[in-house]
This record gives structure tokens, sequence and C-alpha cells, in this order.
């Protein structure tokens, strides 16, 4: 303990200029990563088995192993994070990308995580959901001095249980979650075999106010985000999910967002499996097709991947699967606009008429502003998706190899499997008149002070 001790305050304060080939006797590298794509994690090189989780557009973070203690290098940093192809953010993050790297160590490891603040302010990084001693909790002004621009400091403790948990900062908060820092923290059981399954994903649920043409998030946004991401990445550009055939497939998401997020999968049943607290017990476990992710929340579901085709995985909050809008579109379904649209045309070029018949702005060409999305964009075999933000799919193959995450395309749906247009007989056109809404609204035969009859 004395050790230990020593060992803190010598290396609280060691300077950001010592983070360097010079320094690396006392210090493990922090490892980079440049690409917003999915990196499939090799087997543990060093330490006990476990079976790597696959983080969405995501990676886990390399450690070295001294005298038995697992040591990571976190650098708190700003970052450009690809939200999609063509639009990228100035975010705040960890060793080159928002969310930072995922930490995956096993029940049991001594972990040692240094923390490099290469911000332009003070921050610090708790360890949400992790039994840990009160000092290592991460909470600045509370449980440990922030940590000044500039400075590294060192945490120590013993990964105790394992679950599924998140780092981020808690010193300014609230900009710096809006920024994009955090990151998720996998701890596996012991014994590989327990809870063992055949694909396991992850990410954290996020949200940012970028204002079209901007590129730098409004940092006191509390409700109106514009953009809702799986590991700040938008739909079509989050990853799809690939399994195989009769996989036990685990899904890990985190919830650090300022709203709930009701995650939902088409064909497929799952149960709840876990939450930040840990496993769920086989017997309490429960079905759903939709879970509720609170806010500072994370649940596991599982489900045997026994439905072969191209399944929508989606937040149900239909705003969130759309990105970049303006709140104060009219709705306009029923609303005639033949010949307005003529005259704007002379006046803003390019303009166009939003909705007159429902949605379907996947498909509009009005011009964006630079470095921002379509509100609804994605091409699938059978024409727009019209989705964005919180969206992916789940695509579960036959002949997809173990290991193999690959995207294997489109699915091929079994002839006469697909939804078609009925070429039969149709029925009788209505005799009901076509009634204008408006004079509907309020009925012509009711006087308004004659007394009610029954
Ligand atoms: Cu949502």
């Amino acid at each position: 303990m004395t050790n230990r001790r020593s060992f803190l305050t010598g290396a609280a304060l060691i300077g950001a200029g010592m983070v360097s080939r010079a320094g690396a006797a006392s210090l493990p590298e922090a490892p980079l990563q440049p690409a917003a794509a999915t990196a499939v994690p090799p087997p543990p090189p060093t330490g006990r088995h476990f079976n790597p989780v696959v983080t969405l557009n995501g990676w886990s973070l390399p450690w070295r192993m001294k005298d038995n203690v697992k040591e990571f290098h976190l650098v708190a940093e700003p970052v450009v994070r690809e939200i999609a192809p063509g639009m990228f953010a100035n975010l705040w993050g960890y060793n080159g990308q928002t969310p930072g790297p995922t930490i995956e160590v096993v029940e049991g490891d001594r972990v040692r995580i240094f923390v490099t603040n290469k911000l332009p302010e003070n921050t610090s990084v708790h360890w949400h959901g992790q039994i840990l001693p009160n000092g290592m909790d991460g909470v600045s002004g509370v449980t440990q001095p922030a940590i000044p621009p500039g400075k590294t400091f060192v945490y120590e403790f013993v990964a105790k249980h394992a679950g599924t948990f998140m780092y981020h900062p808690h010193a300014d908060e609230m900009a710096q979650m809006a920024m994009g820092m955090m990151g998720f923290w996998v701890t596996h059981p012991k014994d590989p075999a327990l809870h063992a399954v055949d694909r396991d994903f992850v990410f954290l649920l996020s949200a940012y106010d970028i204002d079209p043409g901007s590129y730098t998030p409004k940092i006191n946004t509390m409700l109106d985000f514009n953009l809702w991401t799986f590991n700040s990445r938008a739909f079509p550009a989050i990853d799809p999910m690939v399994v195989r055939k009769g996989d036990r497939v685990r899904i890990r998401a985190g919830n650090l967002t300022m709203t709930n997020h009701p995650i939902h999968l088409h064909g497929h049943t799952f149960e709840v499996t876990g939450t930040d607290g840990g496993w769920v017990r086989p017997a309490a476990r429960w079905p759903e097709v939709t879970t509720d992710i609170a806010v500072g929340q994370m649940r596991a579901v599982e489900f045997i991947a026994d439905n072969p085709g191209d399944w929508a995985f989606h937040c149900h909050k239909s705003h969130h699967t759309m990105n970049a809008m303006g709140h104060d579109v009219p709705t306009m379904i029923g609303v005639d606009h033949r010949g307005v649209a003529e005259k704007i045309n002379k006046l803003v070029p390019g303009y166009m008429v939003m909705g007159e018949k429902g949605g379907s702005m996947g498909g509009m060409q009005m011009p964006i502003p630079e470095n921002t999305l379509p509100m609804m964009t994605g091409t699938g075999q059978y024409g727009e998706i019209e989705m964005g933000g919180m969206f992916t799919l789940l695509k579960v193959r036959e002949n997809q190899a173990r290991g193999d995450y690959s995207d294997p395309g489109w699915y091929k749906h079994p002839q006469g499997s697909v939804a078609r247009e009925w070429t039969g007989e149709l029925p009788p056109p209505s005799s009901a008149p076509n009634v204008p809404v408006t004079k509907a609204a309020a009925p012509l035969n009711v006087k308004r002070n004659a007394p009610h009859r029954h």
C-alpha cells in the first residue's frame, strides 16, 4: 500500500512533455486510431483469454502487461470524427476518435490507466459502474484534483466484477460529453465459457447539435440535438452487425445522451441479460423486441439469430432516425402547393416544398450547406431507405464464416417471399365525399349557445 501511494503521488503529475519515446520506460504507448471503421480486435495477446467484443465503428485499446498489471494509456484530446461521409465534426475524444477506444479486461485483473490531458481545460475520468476505491472514481474536486491540461494522471484498481461499463469525464461534464468524451468498458468473466456468445457488439448512444454548415457542436443544447448517433456515426455510415445464422448474439449499448432511447430490433425476440449493475439472473430475464435505455444506463440483450435477412435495428423515436433537420418545418400533409414552388423558385432557385404528400424526403435533391447530412438517406436494394441517425442493420446469413464481420451485401430473398404489388381486382372506389379537413374540424350545424339535447 505504501508503495502504491508513493507511486501515485510520484506519477500523478508527469508533464505531457515526458509522454514520448524517452519517457516510455514508465508510460505505456498511447496508440492512435485514425479511422472510423469497425476494427475487429485480435484475441488477447497477453493476459488471460477472453472473447473480445466488436465496437461498432470503433476499436479496443491495446495494453501492455507490466508486473502482472494491465497498463493502458488514454489521451484526452480534440479529434475530428467523420460522422458520415461528407460530414466531419470537431469533437473531443480519446486517442484520435470519439468515442474513445473500448477497454477490455478480465474479472480480477489489476488495471493501471494513464490519462494524459491534451484538452484546453481540466478533465478527469469516471469509470461508470465499476466498484473501486473512492479515490479512483474520477469525480474532480470530490475524489481527486482535476487533471490540468498537459498533465498525466494514473488510475489503478482491480476490475472486480464482470459486466459492461462506460467511462466519461467528471469535469465540465456538460461541455465535455456534448463534445464526445466517452468510451466503453467491458470486464469479461474469469471463465470465458460463462456468458459466452458467438458475436458481441458494443456501442454508445451519443447526440450532437451541429448547425448545418458548421463543424463544432453547440454544447449548451439540452434537448434539440440534430445528430443522433451510435458511436458518433449516423446512418448510413453505421456499420451493419453481421452474424451467422444460428449465432448467439449479444448487443450492448450505453446511453450518454440527454434523453432515453427505445432500441428496437426486427425479426427476433431478445432477452435483456445485462445492465450496468451486472448480469440479470437467467430466471429474471424478460423477452422484448424494444428495450428502453435511459440516460446513463447500459443494456445488454441476447438472442439467437435464427431468421436470415437484413433486419432493421434502430431507436424507435422517429426523430432519432433522422439527421440534421430544421425543427421549425411545418406539417404540410394535405396542403396543395400547386404554383407556389414555381413562384418561390424565381426568388430562391432550388427551393422545394416539403411533405405535401407526407415525408419521402430521402430522394429530394434540395441543395444543403457544406458539411451536413441529408435528413434521411441510404439506399437499399429496393430503393430509398429514408433513415438516418440511430439506425443500422442486423445482417443474418447462412453462409457467413465464423469470425467474418465483412458486409455480405443485400439479402437475397427466397423467390416469392417479398411483399409485392397486388395486381388482382381492386375494390370499388369509396362513395364517401372528400370532406376538406378545415370544414370537418368545425361542424357547421352546431349552434354554440344552444342547450345540449340528450
Ligand atoms: Cu432515440
